[in-house]
């Protein structure tokens, strides 16, 4: 059991951190033979992203980097979850290394060392190469080979600079959302049965990406999912309700997590998915369920859920209309969220080492008014999160840190510019930085270690 008590500081070794992602800040979308991604493509397409808006200069955080870690190094924020462009590496996907790319990514770690600031880097956050999309995308086992050859270069060129590895961001996000629904790029709508095998397909590219990481990262390397798992929260902190809640969780996540710890799908999920459910080949869970070292857990809501009546494990609330959430729909504010994701995963999975790798909200109207930005929204929303992530490591869950989404306001995908994340905000004119109210209390925290 740990021995924090509910008013201790954050442990020492505990790691605080900001995190973003290549495509959503970077901008310099075509800049020194980059090629084209699916976000590059999908945002062209009519009615796709609000305002039309386009990847090719976002924050100018392709040249403006030395500038944003001095500012976050400003802030006394050690460590920053940042990602790689699989189009910067190889612009096809699969074909010549592009080494304008190797070379800007080791400028920017060398930059992050100067100002002290260690790196998370996850391998994928989304852009895949059009080139790969053309050729099936996540439907195809082609994307899952290219992956596995990108993974190997990247960790070796990075591995000496890099000592904490994400495979994925995000699994649900980019097959479901992304091939079923259609909302996120390449935007396609198939049935289940193609849906999920881009989730197989994913799941076997994790594989690929801890494997590269043993294979190639040298000592000390630790590598880890970053899983946006749908979270419960017992209405009640009552053991009908709690197990209700774990039930509701397995059910929830069999896919993804209950796949990759239970060594296969389960027999419930192949019943439930039928004539849809993943081909899979011989040997494919020997590279999914290889043991990772941490599991990275994205946080921004959760739903309520109860014991069930008339016999049915579970009960979830649909919530009213007047339930408080941020500007970004999906987004009910529930900070119990991020106790209960971190509890589940340690007691249903065994995971010992649990990093929440977002945590954040998105707002509209955030504005510069006299050199400021008054978000005392994102204030209380990290205030009352973060009292729920140290009441799970006094409880004796092993929450090892937490990165903020998102160091500065940037391209919220199929929602522009207009949806704002950031702590620092931007101005899209200028490309002006302003630290906001919340980045203020953010260094507060990250300096005291404790939630003021
Ligand atoms: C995450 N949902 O996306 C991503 O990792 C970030 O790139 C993104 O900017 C951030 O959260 C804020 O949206 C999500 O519908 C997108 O539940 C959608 C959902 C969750 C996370």
């Amino acid at each position: 059991m740990s021995t924090l008590t509910y008013s201790s500081p954050f442990p020492p070794s505990f790691v605080f951190g900001v995190a973003a992602a290549a495509a959503q800040i970077e901008g310099a979308a075509f800049t020194d033979g980059k090629g084209e991604s699916i976000w590059d493509r999908f945002c062209r397409v009519p009615g796709k992203v609000a305002g039309g808006d386009t990847l090719d200069v976002a924050c100018d955080h392709y040249n403006r980097f030395d500038d944003d870690f001095a500012l976050m190094a400003s802030l006394g924020v050690k460590h920053y979850r940042l990602s790689i462009a699989w189009p910067r590496i190889y612009p096809q996907g699969d074909g010549p290394v592009n080494k304008n790319g190797i070379n800007f990514y080791r400028r920017l770690l060398a930059s992050m060392a100067r100002h002290g600031i260690t790196p998370w880097v996850t391998l994928f956050h989304w852009d895949l190469p059009q080139a790969l999309e053309d050729r099936g995308g996540w439907t195809s086992r082609v994307t899952v080979n290219a992956f596995a050859r990108y993974a190997d270069t990247v960790v070796k060129e990075f591995g000496a600079l890099v000592k904490n590895w994400i495979t994925l961001n995000e699994i649900r996000c980019f097959t479901l959302l992304a091939y079923g629904l259609g909302s996120k790029a390449p935007g396609r709508r198939e049935g289940k049965a193609v849906v999920n095998q881009t989730c197989h397909h994913a799941l076997l590219a994790h594989g690929h990406a801890v494997r590269a990481v043993r294979e190639f990262g040298g000592p000390g390397t630790r590598v880890g999912l970053t899983d946006n798992c749908d979270v419960s929260v017992p209405v009640t902190e009552t053991p009908d309700d709690i197990a209700a809640a774990q039930a509701w969780f397995l059910d929830k996540n069999e896919h993804i997590l209950g796949a990759i710890h239970g060594g296969g799908y389960s027999p419930a999920y192949l019943a439930r998915t039928g004539v849809d459910a993943p081909q899979v080949q011989p040997g494919d869970f020997d590279l999914i369920s290889q043991p990772t070292d941490f599991l990275g857990l994205n946080i921004y809501t959760a739903t309520y859920v109860r014991s069930g009546e008339g016999g049915e494990p579970y009960e979830a609330l649909a919530l009213p209309a007047s339930y408080p959430r941020a500007d970004s729909p999906w987004l009910n504010l529930v900070p119990q969220a991020i106790y209960w994701a971190a509890r589940m995963c340690h007691e249903l999975y065994g995971h010992r080492s649990i990093y929440v790798t977002e945590n954040g909200c998105g707002y509209d109207e955030e504005r510069v008014v006299g050199g400021e930005v008054v978000d005392l929204h994102r204030r209380d929303f990290l205030r009352n999160h973060l009292r729920e992530l140290h009441r799970a490591i006094a409880d004796g869950i092993p929450v090892d840190g937490y990165f903020l989404w998102s160091f500065v306001d940037n391209y919220e995908w199929e929602d522009g510019y207009g949806r704002r994340f950031g702590i620092v905000h931007c101005d899209y004119e200028t490309l002006e930085r302003t630290p906001k109210l919340s980045a203020r209390y953010y260094a507060d925290v990250v300096r005291t270690r404790t939630i003021l």
